[in-house]
């Protein structure tokens, strides 16, 4: 049977192997993808982080934790998206400008695949005139920016300028998220929502683009 508490050690621990090797097992005897994730694998990355708030866990423990998780996360990623069915439009997802944390980022982008839309992965560190770029070129609907730190979570509103800057703001719905991320604050940078985790991130996409609920 999958051994799902030891799927949690070993990326508290920072096993890539095992990870992916009792992730692969808990996919194989049919667990849920999704609550995989949510259950076992994200309370993992909250431990990671409350033991680096601790001072009991460096940034080498961090990234060996995180590289976990994405070894994890590229088996369930797949079975996530093939959930999904027609394209419901296409969204640009991108980690803004000088922030490097793309795990969360993944997720979502993972779950609007899997609810059946069409997503332009920017990555990591993305500036705001690569934003702007793919708004214009890409016919993207939904614009979607993550940040993990504080610092760089007011990277958001300066997208959100250079988009107006370029007359594309109202071209396009932007939904704010990660972990520094409230309602309010999206609020006042002009974005149309913001999403706690990627359940509700798919949820908030449905809404702000008018689409019925799944
Ligand atoms: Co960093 N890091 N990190 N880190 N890191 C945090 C964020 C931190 C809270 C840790 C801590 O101090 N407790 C802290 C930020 C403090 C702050 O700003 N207030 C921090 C710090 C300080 C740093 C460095 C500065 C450390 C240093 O070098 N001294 C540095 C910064 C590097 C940079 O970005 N420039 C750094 C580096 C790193 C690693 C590279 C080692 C690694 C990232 C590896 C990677 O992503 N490839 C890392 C990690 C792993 C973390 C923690 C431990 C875990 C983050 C994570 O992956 N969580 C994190 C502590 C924590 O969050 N508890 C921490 C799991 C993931 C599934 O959740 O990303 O929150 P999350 O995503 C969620 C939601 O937020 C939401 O949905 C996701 C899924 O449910 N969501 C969205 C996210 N994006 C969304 C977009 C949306 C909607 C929802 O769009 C609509």
């Amino acid at each position: 049977m999958a051994n799902l508490d030891g799927l949690y050690d070993a990326i508290v621990n920072g096993d890539a192997p095992a990870t992916r090797g009792l992730t692969e097992q808990a996919l194989g005897e049919g667990v849920d993808a999704l609550a995989l994730v949510e259950r076992h694998m994200s309370p993992a990355m909250a431990e990671v982080g409350r033991r680096f708030e601790a001072g009991d866990y460096f940034v080498p423990e961090l990234l060996l934790s995180a590289r976990a998780m994405k070894a994890g996360l590229e088996l369930v990623r797949p079975v996530l998206a093939a959930a999904g069915a027609e394209p419901a439009g296409r969204v640009a997802i991108g980690t803004v400008e000088g922030d490097l944390h793309d795990i969360g980022k993944n997720l979502v982008s993972a779950m609007l695949e899997g609810a059946g839309f069409e997503v332009v992965d920017l990555g990591v560190n993305v500036k705001p005139e690569v934003f702007v770029e793919v708004v214009r070129d890409k016919n993207i609907s939904l614009l979607c920016m993550s940040a993990l730190l504080t610092t760089t979570m007011l990277a958001m509103k300066r997208v959100i300028e250079a988009l107006d800057q370029a007359g594309l703001r109202d071209s396009v719905k932007i939904l704010v998220g990660g972990a520094p991320v409230t309602p309010q604050f999206a609020s006042e940078i002009g974005a149309d929502g913001s999403g706690v985790n990627a359940v509700e991130a798919v949820a908030m996409t449905r809404k702000v683009l008018g689409l019925a609920a799944a």
